[in-house]
């Protein structure tokens, strides 16, 4: 086992992974920023590290600042959460060639599944449906790029192979304005990724947003925990996650999930990952990989009992999976809700000073969060406090605890989008399930 790991990383996710951590008798070291001393994970933590001042790019961006941490402390890994530095594979490589433990998968894993182009061609080699499309970059000819569109039938999408999570697309309905978009693309994703490498798919209209989450040992073990359905989001961002996805049948969960554990062992994945598809007619589509802890990991947790953050960290020990396929299983059904420090209305960030903290309770409640009475969101980083997770043996008493959730949760000071999520807990369609990628934007009139 990992005898101590550095936290590189912030916030309910810091907190998640020294919970973790502590569980398993691993010793912990809080990397933080000088704004964060008072972050409830470094205080909790064996150790602490000031790393540099607010800015991410000077702390939790700092590539040389987290390895001097494992190196100064004498720790043996370093879990880099979501977010910052984890899937940057240049910091994966450092971190194993300074000799120290990348709580993740392989760094040639990351980059490979990093660039989109060449983590569609591995994953169509492995079996996994994806979106048709170019198959490939898109190249020079012009003649052959319109008859590759037209052959697909409009409307296309133009990707960027370094883009990802909603970064460097463009959407073509017509074959008029095709190069001009490619052209566009291009040097748009030259100048954000350093990369002009675009291709070209299929643009589905009214997809939901259906991912895969795998657990694969470095000894040739993959297995998964489901799906989670994520397609309740505005621009790019999720606002609510659940699992399992409303609809899915026994049968498409495990054939999909197959395919995902079968792609893991094909690549010689090894930790946590996501498999993300784009599920439009009964057809799944994939369309990226995580190589990272996500988010919206609770609500896997929550269904199959399986706690993912230990899991990670007994992969990266070098244990064998303790689980096998059979031994998952997914009980009844979960729901979570992103809390964030916004303005309800323009949903920018709202940083400051939490004056009344009321965290919610009862049967099947979770919540994941490190904020307390006093605590001061600072404006430096990403402005989501904590998630509310509520697990029923149905989706419909999921959602009468996520709502009773919502009532009691008191959260003074700062704004936050908890009326937001009582809209979205009462809305007929989202109560019935199956709501697509565009529900919520089209519901907050954007
Ligand atoms: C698509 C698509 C429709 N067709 N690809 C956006 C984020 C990135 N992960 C992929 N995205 C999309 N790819 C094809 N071929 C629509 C989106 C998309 C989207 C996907 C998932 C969740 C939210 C989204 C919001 C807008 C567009």
């Amino acid at each position: 086992m990992l005898e101590k790991v550095v936290i590189a990383n912030r916030g309910e996710i810091g907190l998640r992974i020294l919970r973790a951590c502590r569980e398993l008798g691993i010793k912990t070291v809080a990397a933080h920023s000088t704004v964060d001393r008072d972050l409830k994970h470094v205080r909790l933590a064996d150790e602490s590290v000031c790393i540099g001042p607010p800015p991410s790019a000077e702390s939790y961006l700092n590539i040389p600042a987290i390895i001097s941490v494992a190196e100064v402390t004498d720790a043996v890994g370093i879990h880099p959460g979501y977010g910052f530095l984890s899937e940057n594979a240049d910091f994966a490589e450092r971190v194993e060639r300074s000799g120290f433990v990348f709580i993740g998968p392989r760094a040639e894993t990351i980059r490979l599944m990093g660039d989109k182009v060449s983590a569609i061609t591995m994953m169509k080699k492995a079996g996994v449906p994806c979106v048709p499309g170019s198959d490939g970059p898109v190249g020079d000819d012009p003649d052959q790029t319109l008859r590759i569109a037209r052959d697909i039938g409009y409307p296309v999408i133009i990707k960027a192979s370094g883009g990802g999570g909603g970064r460097g697309m463009r959407v073509v309905h017509a074959e008029a304005s095709l190069l001009t978009a490619i052209s566009l693309t291009k040097a748009e994703a030259g100048a954000a990724f350093g990369n002009e490498t675009v291709y070209i798919e299929k643009y589905l209209e009214h997809p939901r947003h259906i991912e895969f989450q795998v657990l694969a040992d470095q000894h040739g073990n993959a297995i998964h925990l489901g799906e989670r359905d994520c397609s309740m989001q505005r621009r790019h961002q999720k606002v609510v996650e659940e699992s399992p996805a409303p609809g899915i049948t026994a049968e498409q969960r495990n054939r999909m999930g197959e395919l995902c554990a079968r792609a893991c062992r094909e690549i010689g994945y090894h930790g946590a990952g996501t498999f993300e598809f784009l599920y439009e007619n009964g057809e799944f589509y994939f369309i990226e990989m995580n190589t990272r802890i996500q988010v919206e990991h609770p609500v896997t947790e929550m269904v199959t009992g399986i706690d993912i953050v230990k899991q990670q960290l007994l992969i990266a020990s070098g244990e064998v999976l303790s689980y096998r396929q059979q031994d998952v299983t997914m009980t009844g059904h979960a729901i979570e809700c992103r809390l964030n420090a916004e303005d309800a209305r323009t949903f920018m960030p709202c940083p400051g000073k939490i004056t009344q903290y009321h965290p919610p309770g009862g049967p099947g409640i979770r919540v994941d969060s490190h904020i307390y009475n006093g605590y001061t969101v600072p404006p430096y980083y990403d402005s989501m406090i904590g998630k509310l997770i509520a697990h029923g043996e149905t989706r419909a008493s999921a959602l009468a605890r996520m709502r009773n959730a919502l009532v009691e949760i008191v959260i003074d000071g700062i704004k936050t989008n908890i009326m937001l999520h009582r809209d979205i807990c009462d809305d007929a369609a989202f109560a019935a399930g199956g709501t697509n990628i565009h529900y919520l934007e089209k519901k907050l009139g954007l």
